[in-house]
């Protein structure tokens, strides 16, 4: 009997572009990127989160209000569908701090910068699904202090869960990243990973990323477009 290949797919800002949420570098429709409008070491550090907690506390307060707005699009929903019905395992990795692959269906994605829908308590350690604002200071619902902070890695910060991460890149037989820059590590070294790993690679992004060269293949085009293709070819 022949196993089905384990594919782990990488997605980034780019996925949820074409549901209306910013990406970070390049601008797309025409909107100038978050970082374009927001200092990095203004609002996604921990040494911005010191200096000025108010900033970074509304900061997140917006786009933790936004992303409740937004819908998941073709993309999202093409990976929910292989995730669904892949014979062989598929492990989703995200960048991204929205709850789009859930809401599309998707299961078990490992979100390694961090979620919006989660607050962290400095003092208790505990992490509460939050959909409200941080920026009033709430009591934490575990031990009433009122020190919960965005549940989302910053620069400087260890990402989440490392350990599956590297467990599944040693089990891929396909690794796929979709709509990220490569600029931002240790996520823009997994395809060399991969590769080293015995992985087949292969991008699918609006342009080329910086870690382009070490893809066997890409293709690009609007994710919502080019991820249906791929999972259509893969399912038939
Ligand atoms: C479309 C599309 C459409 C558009 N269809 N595609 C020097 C060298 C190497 C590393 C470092 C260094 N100095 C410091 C570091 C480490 C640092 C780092 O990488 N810095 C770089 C800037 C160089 N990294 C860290 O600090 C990380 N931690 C770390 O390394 O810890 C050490 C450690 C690791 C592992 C084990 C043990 C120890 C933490 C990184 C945290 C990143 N956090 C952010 C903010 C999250 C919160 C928030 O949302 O505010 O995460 S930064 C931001 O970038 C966010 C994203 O997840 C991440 C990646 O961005 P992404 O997704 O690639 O988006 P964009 O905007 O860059 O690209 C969009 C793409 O979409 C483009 O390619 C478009 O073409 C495409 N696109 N429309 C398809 N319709």
């Amino acid at each position: 009997m022949t196993i089905p290949p384990h594919i782990v797919v990488l997605t980034g800002a780019g996925v949820s572009a074409e549901s209306g949420i910013d990406t970070f570098r390049a601008g797309t429709n025409g909107q100038p990127s978050l970082w374009e409008q927001h200092r990095i070491e203004d609002v996604a550090t921990p040494e911005a989160f010191a200096r000025d907690p108010d900033l970074v506390l509304r900061f997140y307060d917006m786009r933790r209000a936004a992303i409740q707005t937004k819908a998941p699009n073709p993309a999202h929903l093409a990976l929910a569908r292989l995730d669904a019905a892949w014979p062989g395992h598929v492990t989703i990795v995200t960048q991204n701090v929205d709850d789009l692959h859930e809401r599309a269906g998707a299961h078990g994605v490992i979100h390694m910068h961090g979620e919006h829908l989660s607050a962290w308590c400095a003092t208790c350690d505990t992490r509460t699904r939050w959909t409200g604002p941080l920026a009033d200071r709430p009591p934490c619902p575990a031990c009433a202090a009122p020190t919960l902070r965005p549940d989302i890695v910053w620069f400087g910060e260890i990402p989440y869960r490392m350990d599956d991460i590297q467990a599944a890149l040693a089990g891929a037989d396909l690794f796929v990243s979709i709509g990220t820059s490569g600029a931002v590590y240790p996520a823009a070294g997994f395809v060399r990973l991969a590769r080293e790993l015995g992985a087949q690679t292969l991008e699918l992004n609006l342009e080329r990323s910086q870690g382009s060269a070490w893809f066997d293949e890409t293709r690009l085009g609007p994710a919502s477009e080019v991820v249906a293709a791929w999972v259509d070819g893969l399912l038939g």
